[in-house]
């Protein structure tokens, strides 16, 4: 099994649902953590919270990752002992609305694509060049049911995670015989702050999304993610795709309540 003892692990989307639990799990194993997000007052917290819980070390980074100068910069100005990122977990994304495509808003669809496309991207061509040079490192990127099935009203969100499944694909084409590993964890319905966004703060509607069935919950994911990363060197998890026991499809979801 790889050691994540004092691995250096980037977790985008830190601040909230899968990245704060992945953070939380990569922590206990003491790991160094870089945990980025847009909410300061959240990554102030959760910094000294990692470090009690047995983080190696951890530094926040108030981030856009829709920005990429930001991003580019920010990654590139890591001082030396932060800089040599060993798992890259590719987390940060959101979705916006839920609405037929001919009534799409695209301040939603801008924020989605920038997010969860462009800001991954970005993320990725900031760290890889390292793990290229060190020889090694593990991408883990956060996909979803929606990047192998589209649903009603799922639109361009789904399209966003088709992308990333297949830039997922193209990393692992790219990158065979460098040693860096590639992998996607693709959830179904996970209970997380993702609903209130998706529906702009409806929280009625949102909580409407987990009832009557057991969703997974964020440590699942992470649990899955930490798997991916804990994996001897020569093994690579290429896809793991991780549903509630009561959810069959992206649309087919065993509600008894
Ligand atoms: P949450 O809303 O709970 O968390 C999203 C995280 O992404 C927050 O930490 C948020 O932090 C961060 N984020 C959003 N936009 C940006 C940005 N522009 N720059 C930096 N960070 C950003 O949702 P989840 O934990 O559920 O979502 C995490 C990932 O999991 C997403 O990629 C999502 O698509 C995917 N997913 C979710 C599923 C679910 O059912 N919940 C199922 C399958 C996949 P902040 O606002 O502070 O920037
Ligand atoms: C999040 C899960 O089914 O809402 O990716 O698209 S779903």
């Amino acid at each position: 099994m790889t050691n994540l003892t004092g691995k250096l692990v980037l977790i985008t989307g830190a601040t909230s649902g899968i990245g704060e639990s992945c953070a939380r799990i990569f922590a206990a194993a003491g790991a160094r953590l870089l945990i980025c997000a847009r909410r300061q007052d959240r990554l102030t917290a959760m910094e000294s919270e990692w470090r009690a819980s047995g983080a190696a070390d951890v530094r926040a980074i108030q981030l856009d990752v829709r920005d990429g100068r930001a991003v580019t910069s920010a990654i590139g100005s890591l001082p030396e002992s932060w800089s040599d990122i060993d798992i890259l977990v590719n987390n940060a994304g959101l979705s916006r609305g839920l609405d037929p495509i001919q009534d799409g808003e695209l301040q939603d669809w801008e924020e989605m694509i920038d997010t969860n496309i462009k800001g991954l991207l970005y993320v990725s061509r900031a760290v890889l060049p390292g793990m290229i040079g060190r020889g090694g490192g593990h991408v883990i990127n956060i996909g979803s049911i929606a990047g192998h099935e589209v649903y009603p009203k799922g639109n361009v969100y789904c399209a966003t995670k088709h992308a990333v499944g297949a830039i997922t694909r193209g990393m692992q084409l790219d990158l065979l015989g460098t040693g860096v590993r590639v992998s996607t964890v693709d959830p179904g319905l996970v209970e997380t702050e993702f609903s209130m966004v998706r529906f702009h703060g409806d929280s009625e509607r949102a909580s409407s999304v987990y009832k009557g069935y057991t969703p997974l919950s964020p440590d699942d994911v992470a649990e899955a993610v930490c798997y991916c990363a804990t994996r001897p060197p020569h093994v690579n998890i290429h896809e793991m795709i991780l549903m509630p026991a009561a959810q069959a499809s992206a649309t087919m979801v065993d509600r008894r309540a």
